[in-house]
């Protein structure tokens, strides 16, 4: 990880052993954790004073700020005061028949006749999410739900109070300090313990703040695509990495074993800045109860008129996506003729010594 200046620490598997220990009064413990087959280094966890993490951010790493205050009226939030006062809105529920809730865009399905999604798209109040989550606890058996839905102006009165109190002042100096574009969406989670947000990444700046329960965020440098191996760009997994964590197939993923994360767990008050293209599994602690966060996210800053070499990983990784999209148009079936063309590109011919 050539760029990385200061997310340097002592690497531990990931059930979060050594990274997290010395912390007593956390709220949680190791075997709230999975487990996994990789190792992870800590993301470091700072004051938002500290010059160290104004640095991280300028440098596009992970940082945890502690101390920002930025949902400082959401700290009350909880089911309860929801139900009173989040309106009567339409909510984006997604149903999952596993733990795991593998993002899919609806409208590249038409690119892929066979894909079947593993979780469904529902539309429901409040209320109604909350009824049904209540149903699945009690159940105990595998089915989950995960609202998930972008802050609006159906939110009653107090949740109106509650934004306009947030810290848009420190935040608001952080997009314009970095050339960052306009905030494009808060999307409020509400998620069971346990559920699970695999690996994926955005093309968005992201200040993750935690509000309820806590939450284990895995970060991957965008230099690890090699081992994450996304979905191509014309699929509705697009962004998201094809291993299963739980059950990685090392035949088909042989990379994966490489792959090298960061990580920390986030609580309420925690804001955790998630760079663009950085890929994020993100799971709210098991037998950690209800978990809620907003997230804040900005569209990045405009190509610089002058490019820098050597190009940044992410960078590689927008070539690449440009890539896979115009041959995709040029083509006109994605799905059937991308892979193939790519293959006929470059097999035999970038293999060996070319001098
Ligand atoms: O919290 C989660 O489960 C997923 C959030 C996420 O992927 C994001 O904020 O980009």
């Amino acid at each position: 990880m050539a760029a990385a200046t200061v997310v340097e620490a002592d690497a531990t598997t990931s059930d979060g052993g050594a990274a997290f220990s010395g912390a007593q009064d956390r709220g949680w413990d190791n075997s709230q954790l999975r487990t996994y087959s990789f190792t992870t280094k800590p993301i470091p966890r700072l004051s938002h004073t500290d010059p160290m993490a104004q640095k991280l951010i300028d440098n596009e790493e992970p940082v945890v700020l502690m101390d920002t205050n930025l949902v400082y009226p959401a700290l009350k939030w909880d089911i309860p005061y929801l139900l009173e006062n989040i309106g009567n809105g339409d909510f984006s529920v997604y149903i999952s028949e596993n733990h795991k809730f593998l993002y899919y865009d609806e409208k590249k399905m038409p690119n892929c006749k066979n894909f079947v999604p593993k979780s469904q798209r529902m539309e429901m109040k409040f209320s109604e999410f909350v009824d049904k989550m209540r149903r699945m606890e009690e159940m105990g058996g595998e089915e989950r739900v995960y609202l998930q839905q972008t802050l609006n102006d159906t939110v009653g009165k107090k949740i109106v109070v509650d934004f306009l109190g947030f810290n848009w002042n420190w935040i608001n100096r952080q997009q314009a300090q970095r050339g960052w574009g306009p905030l494009t969406s808060n999307l409020l989670l509400v998620g069971m313990e346990g559920n699970v947000t695999p690996a994926h990444y955005d093309e968005q700046q992201n200040f993750f703040a935690q509000i309820k329960g806590h939450k284990r965020c895995i970060l991957f440098h965008p230099d690890q695509f090699e081992c994450l191996y996304p979905y191509p760009v014309h699929h509705p997994c697009d962004r998201q990495s094809q291993i299963d964590f739980d059950n990685p197939n090392y035949e088909k993923f042989p990379n994966f074993k490489n792959v090298v994360g960061y990580e920390a767990v986030v609580g309420p008050g925690d804001v955790l800045y998630i760079p663009m293209y950085w890929w994020h599994h993100i799971e709210s602690l098991l037998n950690g109860g209800e978990t809620i966060t907003v997230n804040f996210w900005y569209k990045g800053a405009p190509t610089p008129k002058r490019i820098e070499y050597p190009l940044r990983a992410h960078q590689k990784v927008a070539i690449m996506r440009n890539i896979e999209k115009m041959l995709g148009e040029a083509l006109g079936n994605p799905q059937e003729q991308v892979g193939p063309l790519l293959k006929t590109m470059i097999k035999g011919r970038y293999d060996q010594d070319l001098s």
